[in-house]
């Protein structure tokens, strides 16, 4: 696969909505090794080690989630540096022209969600964590973390895809949703202002 490069185009829209969408970007064979290393996880409990990898799940409705799982197998492996994005994460969070310029792995979670789970929404800019922070300045950008999505099946109505909000990542006010329903969070919002539902 030849390397992609984020176009003048890409920095626009990323900058607008907080997310691009990259079609086509993972090749059939990989996306079908990665089913199969899925299909090879024990069955494991919540908080069970696999290896160095870690089944934690968020919520009740977020499903399967084995966390660190870039020790859960070799195809897992190549997604670090995928041809399709890499040169877009260096880009974004790799903080380009700097004395640190490079890229780390933060979190990387391997999720099985059936029909009628969901992960809930979370992050955006308000009360955000710095390295969840967004900027743009002097011509560079600074995210202090970019994720890639992969959808390794179909998914239908009523399975739980994952939810984007174009722009929250500058928004200065808590989502009704994060305030009213997610209850992993509700710690953090617990002194925020009330909101009409
Ligand atoms: O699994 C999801 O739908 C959301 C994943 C997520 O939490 C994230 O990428 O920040």
């Amino acid at each position: 696969m030849e390397p992609r490069y984020p176009s003048a185009l890409d920095d626009f829209l990323f900058d607008l909505r907080g997310y691009l969408i990259l079609e086509n970007a993972v090749e059939p064979e990989l996306v079908d090794d990665l089913n199969r290393a899925f299909d090879a996880f024990p069955p494991l409990k919540k908080g069970e080690w696999w290896g160095n990898a870690q089944r934690r799940d968020y919520t009740d409705d977020t499903g399967f989630e084995l966390h660190n799982c870039v020790e859960a197998g070799e195809p897992f492996e190549r997604l670090i540096d995928h041809p399709s994005w890499i040169n877009y994460m260096r880009h974004y969070c790799g903080e380009e022209d700097s004395y640190v310029q490079g890229l780390f792995i933060d979190e990387c979670i391997a999720s099985i969600r059936r029909s009628g789970g969901h992960h809930p929404v979370h992050s955006g800019g308000y009360r955000g964590a710095l390295r969840g922070r967004y900027l743009y300045e002097h011509g560079v950008f600074r995210c202090g973390q970019c994720n890639i999505i992969v959808a390794l099946t179909d998914i239908g109505p009523g399975d739980g895809p994952t939810m984007v909000i174009p722009g929250s990542h500058k928004s200065n006010f808590p989502t009704r949703w994060r305030a009213t329903t997610c209850a992993a969070t509700a710690w953090m919002t617990s002194s925020a202002p009330s909101l009409s539902t």
